[in-house]
């Protein structure tokens, strides 16, 4: 019997990468391959949780900026994000260079990809979202409601970076 852990013990869930190769998803994606700029296969993949609640508080993976890990890609690259709202609020994450497609909700393939670039991820909602490395340099990687990533003393919580080599 599980006591005192309340729904924390329930949502406990282990984040899988979504695997949509070959004919399935060929046959569901159909407009993919005329749209994708190259976004035939994943190179990396990485989860965040996002959270704003409890003894974390605004966090990705479970730490706030600057302890956040930078991600790391070479140009050409395409990423594979699984977000995880573990949070109470609301979080648009957005990410500054690429522009890249939701693939799926809660590992389930979307019939057609939507375009990923600034996605609200509500609370207990799971995205799979890829991005594709385009440009070098170094991109913020953040919360879009800006009391969530930035205060009087500069930036905190949910702050990242993708950092793109050539
Ligand atoms: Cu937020």
């Amino acid at each position: 019997m599980v006591k005192g852990f309340g729904l924390q013990t329930l949502l406990r869930i282990q984040l899988q990468r979504v695997k949509y190769t070959g004919a399935e998803r060929d046959s569901r994606h159909a407009l993919w391959d005329d749209r994708n700029r190259g976004y035939t296969q994943v190179d990396k993949w990485t989860n965040m949780v996002l959270n704003d609640a409890g003894t974390i508080g605004l966090s990705l993976n479970g730490k706030s900026f600057p302890a956040t890990e930078p991600t790391t890609m070479r140009g050409g690259e395409v990423l594979e994000v699984n977000y995880f709202n573990e949070g109470l609020m609301a979080h648009p994450m957005h990410l500054h260079q690429p522009v890249g497609w939701i693939s799926a909700k809660d590992g389930v393939p979307l019939d057609q990809p939507l375009p990923g670039g600034h996605r609200q991820h509500c609370p207990g909602e799971r995205y799979t979202v890829l991005d594709k490395a385009e440009e070098p340099g170094v991109w913020a990687w953040h919360c879009h409601i800006l009391t969530h990533a930035e205060g009087l003393t500069g930036m905190f919580g949910m702050v990242t970076a993708l950092i793109v080599e050539p």
